[in-house]
This record gives structure tokens, C-alpha cells and sequence, in this order.
């Protein structure tokens, strides 16, 4: 293993809130146990090797800043090895428990499709092997279906069947290397599954594509017996103007429509939450609610900007609430919080990046722990069911399961007279309570 730019760098540990230490966690003690188990476990924090790793700091009007040598380590192939080594001693730097990768970032790409597959396979030997060297798991696998110029008219909504079908190949083997590494997740972002003008689209003909794409890796996961969680990640415009999975109702709807909303859940992005014009904690509580919550990105993007910055997070107050819908919604079993962001090209060194890490893990760990708090707390969670306690009643009760009819209702209201009256939302209540509950060392 060649020396890596993350080499130098002790194991950061945790060291509690009062640390001086600039690169201490203060708020993620990993072992440290809360709802009956150990933050690790219900956080599983991800590094994105795409960010990570595979970009280089360009924008669109400036080339790359990022310092990572591995880049002008020789033969694709020998560069693609020296960033696996740099990748997994970042892991062991930070200790975070898994990492996230496309195929496009592991592997360079080849001149035909079987030597692009060859070169991902030799990629996902290597992992195997740096796998067992280290501790770091994989959170989830997909496919890069968005960067390559066969991409730009979409993946599997794409008019030429050709490229439908070299994207079945593709994922058909990134689910089988995520398998094979012991992935939890498979996930699916359409980054260009959708259009840029109707005037060249032919909307159903897509929609009916996609639906069979996702049913044939629904059906290729219970053939090979990958036991992870296939999802979908919502985002609703950029690269296309209109993409067909804009957010986690309209993600939940195509599923409906084509069968598989017991089959596939979502993997739900801050920063794309945002851009639907959204909260991150809407989307959770969507999802939770309709039963397809599966996973989070966890990033924050720019309320001044309209487009997906992929910051990591440092917002204390949206990802506690975040963090409290996330445990109403059952937790982050399979799932977890893959770190889909990166670091400013200004902030261009090996430590920057560990900086990035530990913060974004703090304050995430930090919102869960307070996320519990007020769960254990229990104030706010009796302001709310004080708010809809009326539906305990047995007529209420018989209303909502479908027991009375619309003229049954009717004939109820008449008779009992009662005339409804306006109660307070306590909206500037639950406010001071949760500023007092967030805004404090004591966790
Ligand atoms: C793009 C994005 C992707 C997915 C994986 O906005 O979030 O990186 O997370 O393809
Ligand atoms: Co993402």
C-alpha cells in the first residue's frame, strides 16, 4: 500500500464538549447508548467517495483545486488502486463505520461495455481486499447512469433501447459487487431520468421504461438474494429541468403506479428536499408516513442559491427536527447517513476533508441526541397528541376506519349539535420548548 495523503493523521476520537482539541468529536461517542442502542448503530455514518475521493474541485468556471496525488498516479487502473488506499486510510482517520460509491468513482470506464465491467470488477477485487484489512463497511452501491454522453437523453428512460439495456447491465453487476461487499442498500438516483423539453418527450413511453427498469432490479435482487434495501433518491430538477422523481410523494406514486411500493423505499437528500421547495424533515415524514422511509443524504444546500451545493451539515436546529421525524419514522435500520457532500474548492487539503467529516458527524450526532431527548422528554410529544386526542373517541374512531358513511355523519352532527370551536396551534409554544430543548450543552 502506497503512503496516502491521510496517512499522517491520528484516529480522531472522541473527546466530549468541553474539547479544545481541533479535531475531537464532541458529540459523536460512537459506543455511547440512547433509545436502547449505541449512536453508531442508529447513525451509520457514510463517507461519499464520490465527493470524497473522485472529485477534483473544478466548477464551471475554474479548474480543480483539490490536492489528491492519486490522480497522477500512473495507468487508470494504478490511480483508481492508490485513491482506494487514500480512501480507506480517511476512513480509518475519521472512524466512521461505511462508505457509499458509484461504479463510475471506484473504476475508470472502458471502450466497450464488457471492458468497463472488466475494469469495475478488478476495482471491486481490490475493495475486497482493502475490506478486510480495515473496518469499514459499505452502506450502499449504485451506478453512475448520468455522467457519460450515452446518458444525456436518460437511463432507462433514454428513447434508444441500446442504452436501457447497457444500464440493466450495469446495474445488474453494481448490484452484484454491492452483494458481494456486504452492502446494506442498493440505491437508484435518476440523474437524467427525466426531460428537458416535452416537445421531444414522450412522457408515458418513459414512465413505462422505468417502471420495467425497476421491477427487473427488484426481480434481479430476489433472484441473487441481496437482502438490502433497493432505493430510490428523489431529487426534482438538476441535471434535467423536470425530473420523474421530484420528490418522495411523486417518488411514492410511481411506485404505486407500477407495483412496487412494498419493493423499493427512498433515500431521501437534504439539499433535494430543499430544491422541491421543501424541508428535509417533510420529506422524512413523508416517507414515514407512507411506509417507504429507507435512508438519508445528509448535506445542506444554500437558501440563496437554487442549485445543489452538497455542503456538509452544521444547521443544529433543522437537523434536530430532521433526527425526531427520522425516529418516528422507525429509525435508520438498513439505512443510514451517507455524507453526499463536499468540501469548498478552497478548502483543497487532506485535512480539510477530515475537518468536513467530524463536523458534519458531530452535529448530526448532536440533532439525534437531542432528537432523543426531546422523545424522552415527552413535552412535545404531548402538545401533539393533545392536538388530535379528539380521535380517540369512538365516533371518531368509527369515522376514520371507514365504519360510518357520509349521510351516517351527517345525521351524527345534526343530532349532537355541537358546533365546532377554534383551538390555538401553539405554534409559538412548541417553538420556546424546542429552542429552550435544542439550544443546550446538556445532552
Ligand atoms: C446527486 C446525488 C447523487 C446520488 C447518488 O445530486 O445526490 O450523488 O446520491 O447517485
Ligand atoms: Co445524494
Amino acid at each position: 500500500m502506497s503512503e496516502t495523503i491521510f496517512s499522517s493523521f491520528e484516529t480522531v476520537t472522541y473527546e466530549g464538549p468541553s474539547s479544545e482539541k481541533a479535531l475531537a468529536y464532541r458529540w459523536y461517542d460512537a459506543d455511547r447508548v440512547v433509545l436502547g442502542k449505541p449512536l453508531k448503530d442508529h447513525l451509520r455514518f457514510a463517507v461519499a467517495y464520490w465527493h470524497s475521493l473522485a472529485m477534483r474541485g473544478g466548477d464551471p468556471f475554474g479548474s480543480a483545486t483539490l490536492q489528491r496525488p492519486w490522480f497522477a498516479a500512473g495507468d487508470p487502473i494504478a490511480q483508481a488502486k492508490v485513491q482506494a488506499d487514500a480512501a480507506f486510510e480517511l476512513f480509518r482517520v475519521i472512524g466512521l463505520p461505511f462508505f457509499c460509491f458509484h461504479d463510475a468513482d471506484i473504476a475508470p470506464g472502458g471502450e466497450t461495455l464488457a471492458e468497463t465491467l472488466k475494469n469495475f470488477h478488478t476495482m471491486v477485487d481490490y475493495f475486497e481486499e482493502k475490506m478486510s484489512k480495515y473496518s469499514t463497511k459499505l452502506l450502499w452501491g449504485t451506478a453512475n447512469l448520468f455522467s457519460h454522453p450515452r446518458f444525456m437523453a436518460g437511463a432507462s428512460t433514454n428513447p434508444d433501447p441500446e442504452v436501457f439495456a447497457w444500464c440493466a447491465a450495469t446495474v445488474k453487476n453494481c448490484m452484484d459487487a454491492t452483494k458481494r461487499l456486504g452492502g446494506s442498500n442498493y440505491v437508484l438516483w435518476g440523474g437524467r431520468e427525466g426531460y428537458e423539453t416535452l416537445l421531444n418527450t414522450n412522457m408515458k413511453q418513459e414512465l413505462d421504461q422505468m417502471g420495467r427498469f425497476m421491477n427487473l432490479v427488484v426481480e434481479y435482487k430476489h433472484k441473487i438474494g441481496f437482502e438490502g434495501q433497493i432505493l430510490i433518491e428523489p431529487k426534482p430538477k438538476e441535471p434535467t429541468t423536470h425530473q420523474y422523481d421530484f420528490d418522495v410523494a411523486t417518488v411514492y406514486s410511481f411506485l404505486k403506479r407500477y407495483g412496487l411500493e412494498k419493493e423499493i423505499r427512498v433515500n431521501i437528500e437534504a439539499n433535494h428536499a430543499m430544491l422541491a421547495g421543501h424541508t428535509f424533515e417533510h420529506e422524512i415524514s413523508t416517507a414515514g408516513a407512507l411506509g417507504i422511509f429507507g435512508s438519508l443524504d445528509i448535506n445542506r444546500g444554500d437558501a440563496l442559491l437554487g442549485w445543489d451545493t452538497d455542503q456538509f451539515p452544521n444547521e443544529l436546529w433543522a437537523m434536530t427536527m430532521s433526527m425526531y421525524h427520522v425516529i418516528k419514522a422507525g429509525g435508520l435500520t438498513k439505512g443510514g447517513c451517507n455524507f453526499d457532500a463536499k468540501v469548498r474548492r478552497q478548502s483543497f487539503t487532506a485535512e480539510d476533508m477530515v475537518h468536513a467529516h467530524v463536523g458534519g458527524a458531530d452535529l448530526c450526532a448532536r440533532a439525534f441526541l437531542t432528537a432523543a431527548k426531546l422523545i424522552e422528554d415527552g413535552r412535545y410529544d404531548a402538545i401533539l397528541a393533545e392536538r388530535y386526542a379528539g380521535w380517540k373517541s369512538p365516533e371518531a374512531v368509527a369515522m376514520l376506519e371507514g365504519k360510518v358513511s357520509l349521510d351516517q355523519i351527517e345525521a351524527a352532527a345534526l343530532k349532537n349539535g355541537i358546533n365546532p370551536q377554534p383551538r390555538s396551534g401553539k405554534q409559538e409554544q412548541i417553538e420556546n420548548l424546542l429552542a429552550r430543548l435544542i439550544y443546550t450543552d446538556a445532552l
